[in-house]
């Protein structure tokens, strides 16, 4: 009897790992990425996007920012070239306004994030407001998006931006 419930055990652990798995990789679910560089055309990093049918969830693993936190945004266009200004405003499909109180906020709004002291930084964060479907809200419109970080982090009030200050960070949304 104790011996059968141990497999019994082991076998559901192992259930729950590859249901982890299948969480962190979303085979079968629609996936998409932004390759981050800097303005010098260095890689920061990836921003993973996976479509769940509750929510986009974003996945950052970036690395070689100033310490501190920072805000990071969707934006309207799919370009960083010639500069990151060609990203365009956040990406606003619905018409709202920039910060937490807004009704609605833009639709390209996230919370800020944190990178340490020896200039790495990662979050998650789930989104309703964006898809990776067909539809007004979905990043891969005609023109694209593209994710950008800024200096300093956002006040989650003051248009267009939070006063989040420069652009140190920009990728394009692709598909994966
Ligand atoms: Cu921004």
């Amino acid at each position: 009897m104790r011996r059968m419930s141990l497999a019994a055990g082991a076998a559901f652990i192992a259930v729950a790992a590859i249901a982890a798995g299948a969480f962190a990789q979303g085979p079968g679910q629609p996936q998409a990425q932004a390759a981050m560089s800097d303005a010098q055309g260095k890689a920061l990093g990836t921003i993973t996007l996976t479509q769940f049918p509750q929510g986009l969830l974003v996945h950052a693993e970036l690395d070689g920012l100033k310490p501190g936190w920072h805000a990071v945004h969707i934006h309207e266009n799919g370009t960083c070239t010639p500069s990151f200004a060609a990203a365009g405003g956040h990406f606003n499909p619905h018409g709202g306004q920039h910060g937490i109180d807004a009704a609605p906020t833009h639709a390209g709004d996230l919370p800020n994030f944190w990178v340490d002291e020896s200039g790495k930084g990662g979050f998650e964060a789930v989104t309703v407001s964006v898809t990776l479907s067909e539809g007004q809200a979905s990043l891969f419109k005609p023109g694209g998006t593209a994710f950008i970080v800024h200096a300093q982090q956002d006040d989650y009030a003051s248009e267009p931006a939070g006063n989040s200050g420069d652009r140190v960070a920009c990728g394009v949304v692709s598909k994966s």
